[in-house]
């Protein structure tokens, strides 16, 4: 009986399989986020698109309902997981441009934060444009981002915080950097939902990054007006 009801995505255009992998998305079913995401690459998507319009904009759809009280967290995880089985083909993708080495970030999310959809998505978009990442995952204390700094020597240090109890942090982190004498060293970039630019400032950040291809553009400008003032006049 199941079977009847199952929906074949490849007889779907294109606009009804993308609200279709919404729905999927939305219920939690990997092997369907999966398989939409291949028809639309082999529809000749690019791997860009099928990222921001199906799947990111899918778990835009979910976070409205579990701001509503009408998803809750196991619910919210299963989709969390549907989306990263998506992303996890998108990744390679993303990162064979074959564009040249841009620089190194190190990005993780601050401490008491465990929300990692969207430090890895823009890990992979800087991935694509070229850039060497240093990702140390969730949950960060300023000593885990002094020790990759210390251990990797980057040019970019990304901060991502999704919930306005974490994003202070942010500042913890800033300020001891400016206490070891250290801040300027690095650029330092945070982005996640509830931020916004005056917070970056606030914080002392160089940027604050709206989504990963806004942290893509900066993060070019940033190393391009770094290599300027460095130049010998
Ligand atoms: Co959470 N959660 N969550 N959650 N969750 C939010 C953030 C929330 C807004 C939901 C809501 O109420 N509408 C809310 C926060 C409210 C607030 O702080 N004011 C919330 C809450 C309350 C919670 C818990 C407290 C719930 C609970 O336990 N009762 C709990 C906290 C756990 C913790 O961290 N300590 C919790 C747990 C979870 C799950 C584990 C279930 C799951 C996370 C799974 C995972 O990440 N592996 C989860 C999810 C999935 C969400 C929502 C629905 C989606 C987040 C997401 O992945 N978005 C979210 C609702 C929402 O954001 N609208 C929500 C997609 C992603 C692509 O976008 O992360 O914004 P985003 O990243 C973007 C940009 O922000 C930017 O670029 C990215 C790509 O374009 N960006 C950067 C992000 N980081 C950057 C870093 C940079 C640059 C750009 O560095 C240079």
């Amino acid at each position: 009986m199941a079977d009847e009801d199952e929906i074949d995505l490849r007889s779907l255009g294109d606009q009804e399989l993308v609200e279709q992998m919404w729905d999927d998305l939305y219920d939690g079913l990997a092997d369907e986020v999966v398989e939409g995401t291949n028809i639309l690459l082999e529809r000749g998507w690019t791997p860009y698109d099928v990222l921001t319009k199906a799947l990111v904009e899918g778990m835009r759809i979910v976070g409205i309902d579990f701001r509503d009280g009408i998803l809750f967290v196991p619910e919210v995880l299963l989709a969390a997981n549907s989306m990263k089985s998506g992303m996890f083909i998108l990744r390679p993708l993303l990162a064979e441009t074959g564009a040249p080495r841009m620089g190194k970030m190190v990005i993780g999310t601050v401490k008491g934060d465990i929300h990692d959809i969207g430090k890895n998505l823009v890990s992979m978009m800087m991935e694509g444009a070229g850039f060497e990442v240093i990702d140390i995952g969730i949950n960060n204390p300023v000593e885990s981002y002094l020790a990759a700094l210390e251990e990797h020597k980057p040019d970019i240090l990304g901060m991502s915080a999704l919930l306005t109890t974490t994003m202070p942090y942010m500042k913890v982190v800033i300020d001891t950097l400016k206490e070891k004498g250290i801040r300027d060293d690095y650029i330092v970039m945070v982005g996640g939902a509830p931020l916004n630019e005056e917070f970056g400032r606030q914080v002392g950040a160089d940027a604050y990054c709206r989504d990963a291809a806004v942290a893509v553009d900066m993060a070019k400008d940033l190393i391009q007006r770094r290599h300027n003032q460095r130049a010998p006049q």
